[in-house]
């Protein structure tokens, strides 16, 4: 039976893989490479063809900017069946952007350097898999440096995000509140995610009109940092985000020590993270909810919401023991309990929760495997272990879905996956659970 899931996963894999050279993430809702997702997918190739899980981080890297900056889609191929395209993105508008190829002008979160170094983990080889990590490490170091110079404005190892698809949780109701405050245009168009998925699971029109609205201005700056950072309503220090960057400049620093004479980057990279992990500390935990929230820094205020990115800094070891313990409590108290699977993307006790739509509450694996990770990094096991169990569970009684329903009772509703089917992070990290040992 299991064996059986693996090998479907793998499948699901594979059959995403495109002629190109990549993986999307789902057929027809999602028909080009993410960012974010073509780290996951490499995972779940490195356990079966570590050579596709070499090319979809080269694919991938193909797309960067001369800046360093990385890309959140890259249009290798051409699709009429996702909205909004190259056509609305105009990467060509920035002059770090390259020639030969489409991408957007929006980023996502850095998985790279741990991804990298993930691999050098699963490998079996690790010369080999050191030659490949040596052509591309930096390639990533470029992108951490552009994260630095560019979206760290006041020099706290903090960067910040300026679009809710740079976060990956996309209309998470951590938003909702900076959306009140922006009077984006009424737009026209057509969107194509609603044709392939039911629109309760999808974010709505207004939200989407952000979303553009968010783009149309970094285009009137050429995607420009400053003229960004200076004009953008959307400004946030995501401590997801945040999270996964300091853990990628571990990582960073543990491969580059391990490929010797780098003494100055390491430097770089060790100032960074210890001085990012001071101010995840101090600017984006809350001592009143108990919980890591994000910070708007165009209104320099908390976003005082609990949603599972709140627990993303296990990641990175930010939490001192004290605060774990809070953590923890947080976390029972606002998902846990024996009628509800871990963890669902926002606090389920809060009036904005939706356990059907999008980022608004169900499951996703990706963040699973992060919290799941992040508790094994501090040892506690259980917890680690209840994780891996529930989207075990979940992924064998419904697919591999995009998301999933964090309710465990659904009388009468059997189909409790949502978005894409087949999706590949989802059927990627179900390899890598499997495969991990606790
Ligand atoms: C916009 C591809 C991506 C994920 C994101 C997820 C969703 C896109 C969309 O799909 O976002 O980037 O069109 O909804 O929210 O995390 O990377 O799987």
């Amino acid at each position: 039976m299991t064996e059986n899931l693996i090998d479907k996963a793998k499948e699901v894999l594979i059959n995403n893989f495109q002629k190109g050279g990549f993986t999307i993430p789902s057929k027809n809702l999602y028909p080009f490479q993410w960012k974010w997702d073509s780290g996951f997918i490499a995972i779940g190739y490195a356990h079966f063809d570590m050579g596709k899980a070499k090319q979809e981080i080269k694919s991938i890297l193909k797309a960067q900017w001369k800046n360093g900056f990385i890309p959140h889609i890259v249009f290798h191929n051409e699709s009429d069946s996702y909205f909004p395209g190259p056509e609305v993105h105009q990467s060509e508008l920035s002059p770090f952007a390259p020639l030969n190829i489409k991408t957007t002008g929006i980023t996502q979160p850095p998985v790279f350097g741990f991804i990298l170094e993930k691999l050098y983990e699963i490998s079996l080889n690790k010369n080999e898999i050191l030659v490949f990590i040596r052509s591309v490490i930096d390639q990533i170091y470029k992108n951490h440096i552009y994260f630095y110079e560019n979206r760290d404005l006041f020099n706290e190892g903090l960067v910040y995000i300026y679009h809710n698809w740079e976060s990956g949780t996309d209309n998470s109701p951590l938003w909702d509140d900076i959306w009140q405050n922006i009077d984006s245009p009424d737009y026209k168009f057509e969107r194509k995610d609603t044709t392939h998925v039911d629109p309760s699971q999808r974010p709505s029109k207004r939200e989407y009109d952000h979303y553009i609205h968010l783009i149309e201005i970094a285009k009137k700056y050429n995607y420009n940092d400053k003229g960004i950072s200076d004009n953008s309503p959307f400004l946030v220090q995501d401590p997801l985000f945040n999270s996964i960057l300091l853990r990628s400049n571990e990582a960073l620093i543990n491969l580059y020590k391990i490929i010797g004479n780098e003494k100055n980057k390491v430097n770089f990279l060790e100032k960074k993270l210890s001085i990012g992990i001071e101010n995840m500390n101090k600017k984006l935990y809350n001592e009143k909810i108990c919980a890591y929230v994000h910070y708007d820094l165009r209104n320099q205020k908390q976003v005082p919401f609990i949603s599972s990115s709140s627990f993303a800094p296990l990641f990175c070891g930010a939490p001192d023991l004290k605060k774990l313990k809070k953590l923890i409590s947080t976390l029972e108290n606002k998902f846990g309990g024996k009628e509800k699977y871990l963890c669902a993307s926002f606090d389920t006790t809060n009036s904005r929760y939706n356990p059907i739509k999008y980022w608004r509450g169900p499951i996703w694996i990706n963040l699973n495997w992060i919290l799941y990770n992040g508790f094994k990094r501090y040892g506690l096991n259980k917890m680690a272990k209840k994780i891996k169990n529930d989207s075990i569970e979940l992924i064998s009684k419904h697919g591999f879905y995009e998301y999933f329903d964090p309710r465990k009772n659904r009388a009468g509703l059997k189909k409790t996956g949502y978005g894409g089917d087949n999706f590949s992070w989802t059927a990627a990290l179900y390899i890598d659970l499997m495969n991990d040992k606790i």
